[in-house]
Formats: C-alpha cells, structure tokens, sequence
C-alpha cells in the first residue's frame, strides 16, 4: 500500500472555493468533499464555514456529527494527511464553544449536551405548580453566552421619526414591573412518540420540555411605545435577536405579530426576573422575552435586539424551522414557506406518575400529570381512563385558577381511582379539554410531521398491577 500524500495546512487552506475544490481537516487527515458538500443535510453554507480547514471547532458546535455514520461519509473523501511538521491540529476538546456553559442541575435529564437540551424527570415536573430554576426544561442552540450586567444593552429600534432605544438593565427596571405566571412549552414536547410512528428530525424530548415560572418584566408594549411604536400594524412583526451566535455571527432569532406585542392585555414581558430571583444564564441572563400562551421559540433569551419589521424575522428558527406539515410532507417535498410559523400552541397534557412499565399497587392508583393549552385559553377538564379509553374518570384540577383569555399557565391534575379487581395492567390514558373545547387526538399517526412538532395525541402509560 502507498503511504498517503501529505498536505501543508496552507495548501489546504487554498481549497476552499468550488473553482479549487474544498478541502476540510479532522484531526491529521485531509478530505476532498467538493462532491458532498451540495449533499450535506445541514446545507451546503453551513459546510463551507469550514472549507479550507478543520471541522472541530464546527463539529464541537453540532454535536449530530458525533456519530459513527457521519464519521464513515467523511472518511470516504480521505486524500491524504496534513504534514507532522505543523502545528498540532485542534481538538474537540480545546475549541469547544460550549466551555463557557454554566453548571447543570444533576436531576436533568439531558438530551443533548452541547448544545444544552434537557428536561426534568416526569415525576419531578408535576411535584411543583411553579417549576425551581433549577428545574426548568433548557433548550439551547447554540453556547450559552457570558453577558456582563453592567455593561448590558438592549437596542430597541425606533420607527422612521421615532427614537431608537439603547436600555441598560437599570433603565428596563425603570419602566412598570409586570408579573405573570406563564407555561413555556418547546414546539418538540413529547417528540419521543412521533419518532415511534415514523422517525423524525430533532431532539428526543419526552414529556418534559414544558414548564412553569412567575416571571417578571418590563412590558414589551410599553418599551416599544417609548421608541415611538404606538400604533398596532396588522402586517407588521416584533423581531427579536438573541445574543447567543454560531460561528457565522448569526443570532438566534425569532418574531411576533406587532399586534400581540402592542396588547397590554397579551401581557408580552421583557422579563428579568424568573420566580423572583435574577434569569439564570441558561434561561436567558439578564434579559429574555416571554410570550404568554405562545411556543417556546419565540422567548428569545439573552434578547441584545428588537425591532419591528414589515416581514417576520429572517432567522432560521422562523422560516425553517418551527412549522407544522401534513404527514405525507417528506424531506424531498417539504416546502417551508408553505405553511406559517407556529405561535399559539394546541391543547396539550400529560400522565407523569405513574411511570410507563411501572408496577403499581392493586387497590388504588394515583395518576398525575400537566395539562396547558395556548393563546390564554384555560384548561376546563382533564379526562382519565384505566381502560385504554373505553371508559373515563374526571381528574381533579389543582392550581391558579386563571382569568378568562389569560389563563396562560398550566394546570396539574389528579385522580384517585380504585383498580378493578382481578386487572393484571391497566392501559392509562388522559386527555384535556380548552375553554374552547378543543380537545386532543386520540393516535399520533395523523398529526405526524417530518419536524416532530405538536406532538399532542392522549397521552398512554402502560402499567402493571402488583398481585
Ligand atoms: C447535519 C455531515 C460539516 C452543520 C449533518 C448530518 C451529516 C453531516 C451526516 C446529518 C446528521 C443527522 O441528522 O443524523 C457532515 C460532514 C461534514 C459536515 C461529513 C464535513 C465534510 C458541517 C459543518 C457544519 C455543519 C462545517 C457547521 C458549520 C450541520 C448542521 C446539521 C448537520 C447544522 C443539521 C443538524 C440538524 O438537522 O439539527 N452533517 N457535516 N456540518 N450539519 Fe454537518
Ligand atoms: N433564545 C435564544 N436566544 N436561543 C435559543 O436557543 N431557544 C428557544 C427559546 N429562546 C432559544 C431561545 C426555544 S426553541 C425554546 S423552547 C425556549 O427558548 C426554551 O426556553 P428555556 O430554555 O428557558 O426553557
Ligand atoms: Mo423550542
């Protein structure tokens, strides 16, 4: 066998154009991927960040190709190796963007590392109505990043004739302080079952990327009308810009209709505060959005900008990403600008105890869960069956009674119920009613897409009863 050729991290540098072919580095091989680069799942612009040199400092951002698979496509474009004489090459470990991330706590159970995902354990989500911080579900895209508060700004762009806005964290504090309990819940909530009818793409939650908190905040109306935005544009959208960015500089964004961030009764906060203590840096520190009633996308955390646009944001997590598609949509077909950006989500609940597989006592069950739906509307029953839904039991509804149109938090339910004598398992199931009597599918199957949104079909545990 020939020894392979040997490159210079200068000629491969010079390979980083169509015209010249791309060339890319992992560790101290060398690969030709002209021919893949139009091939890429992640897009052909995000492969090019990384023409002419290493992929580690990418790769460590994009955890998804810490996989055997993608190591083989890779190999198959090997030309050679990069010269021993340079300098050591990165490693995953010393370019990782993600080292900065704060500690976790160790009752998470984590989804994805780097970026961080990750969601409490079911039986812990329910045992509070206000979820602890430390709790919360996090869902990140990107590193998490370090803001000083100090020297923290806001920038609020004003209308032409108005005035733009640089805010400190004093001056946000300066305007009314708004409190309202709100239940975030990630558009992949519950992912884990669709994967089961057909796989998906995204991350693997559970029943664990929702939870509640009491926030507080400016108003994001009354900050827009300081900058000269009074009146309500029905066209018009509130973009939002993180300041957490991939290597390309590109922020997390995402936008709003002007119209339900100028309503003081949608409540819209620029919130700085979570359950009365400072935003922990992964839920958005010093400042983050909260959008009563709407998906979780759209809480832009470690917010750096707003503005208000005639279209909505340009951000990926916009326009695509976040959108709802028939279940005969696939990869091929799918057309993203087809179908509108998720905002309020649907009627949603949970079984959280007991646990799919558990071995319960005979005599008695407790079944527990959450239940929430958006846009403010209030959850007015939780339905429970023992029997795979051929008959039902009403579950008792604890937690804030909220007001009509704002009932923008979850509520926990409860059922006592005795065991039917001589049941070896009982197949549970729950399903919530809204106040606008929408109710939940009964299969996953029909609500389907390729994204693993909107996953909200009854939810069923499989249980055994104790002899
Ligand atoms: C997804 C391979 C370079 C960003 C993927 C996937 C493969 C792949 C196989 C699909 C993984 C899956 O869904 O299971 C490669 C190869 C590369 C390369 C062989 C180099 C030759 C890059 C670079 C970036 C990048 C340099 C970033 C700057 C992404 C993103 C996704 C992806 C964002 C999509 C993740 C998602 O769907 O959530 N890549 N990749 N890739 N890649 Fe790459
Ligand atoms: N904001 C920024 N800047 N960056 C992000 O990655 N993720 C969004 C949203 N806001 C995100 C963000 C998504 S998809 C969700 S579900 C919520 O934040 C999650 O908020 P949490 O991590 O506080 O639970
Ligand atoms: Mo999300």
């Amino acid at each position: 066998q020939e020894s392979p050729r040997v490159y210079t991290r200068e000629e491969v540098s010079s390979h980083c154009s169509p015209k010249t072919g791309i060339w890319v580095t992992f560790g101290h091989e060398v690969f030709d991927v002209t021919e893949f680069v139009d091939l890429h799942p992640g897009g052909p612009s995000k492969l090019m960040l990384a023409a002419g040199g290493p992929l580690e400092p990418f790769w460590a951002l994009y955890a998804v190709h810490n996989q055997p698979n993608v190591r083989e496509i890779l190999a198959q474009y090997k030309i050679g190796e990069l010269n021993p004489e340079d300098k050591a090459p990165p490693t995953l470990e010393n370019s990782d963007p993600y080292a900065g991330d704060p500690p976790r706590h160790p009752a998470l159970k984590v989804n994805s590392q780097r970026p961080f995902n990750a969601e409490p354990h079911p039986e812990l989500l329910t045992e509070n109505y206000i979820t602890p911080n430390s709790l919360f579900f996090t869902r990140n895209h990107l590193p998490v990043p370090n803001l000083d508060p100090d020297t923290y700004r806001l920038h609020v762009v004003g209308p032409p004739g108005g005035q733009s806005l640089s805010l400190s964290l004093d001056d946000l504090r300066q305007f009314s302080k708004h409190e309202v309990t709100v239940t975030v819940q990630c558009a992949g909530n519950r992912r884990s079952e669709m994967t089961k009818v057909k796989e998906v793409k995204g991350l693997e939650w559970t029943t664990g990327a929702i939870s509640t908190a009491h926030w507080a905040g400016a108003r994001l109306c009354d900050v827009l009308a300081q900058a000269g935005h009074h009146l309500s544009e029905t066209e018009a959208h509130v973009c939002f810009e993180g300041l957490d960015s991939d290597p390309t500089g590109s922020a997390y964004g995402a936008s709003i209709p002007l119209a339900r961030a100028l309503d003081p009764e949608a409540e819209v906060l620029l919130a700085y505060e979570m359950n009365g203590q400072p935003l922990p840096r992964d839920h958005g520190f010093p400042v983050r959005v909260v959008v009563p009633g709407v998906v979780g996308a759209r809480h832009v955390k470690w917010l750096g900008k707003v503005s208000v646009e005639p279209e909505e944001s340009y951000s990926h997590w916009q326009r695509r990403d976040y959108k709802g598609f028939s279940p005969s949509v696939d990869w091929d077909s799918v057309d993203f600008d087809l179908a509108p950006a998720i905002q309020e989500l649907p009627i949603q609940s949970a079984i959280t105890q007991p646990r799919d597989g558990e071995t319960v006592e005979s005599g008695e069950v407790t079944v527990k869960g959450y239940a929430w739906s958006g846009g403010g509307r209030a959850v007015v029953r939780v339905d429970v069956s023992l029997d795979g839904g051929l008959t039902w039991q009403v579950a008792e509804l604890d937690g804030e009674v909220q007001r009509p149109r704002k009932a923008w938090a979850w509520r926990l339910w409860q059922l006592q119920a005795p065991v039917p004598a001589g049941q070896k398992e009982l197949n549970i199931v729950c399903k919530a009613v809204d106040d606008s009597y929408n109710v939940q599918p009964d299969t996953v199957a029909p609500i389907w897409n390729l994204r693993g949104v909107l996953s909200n079909a009854w939810h069923r545990v499989h249980v055994h009863v104790a002899p």
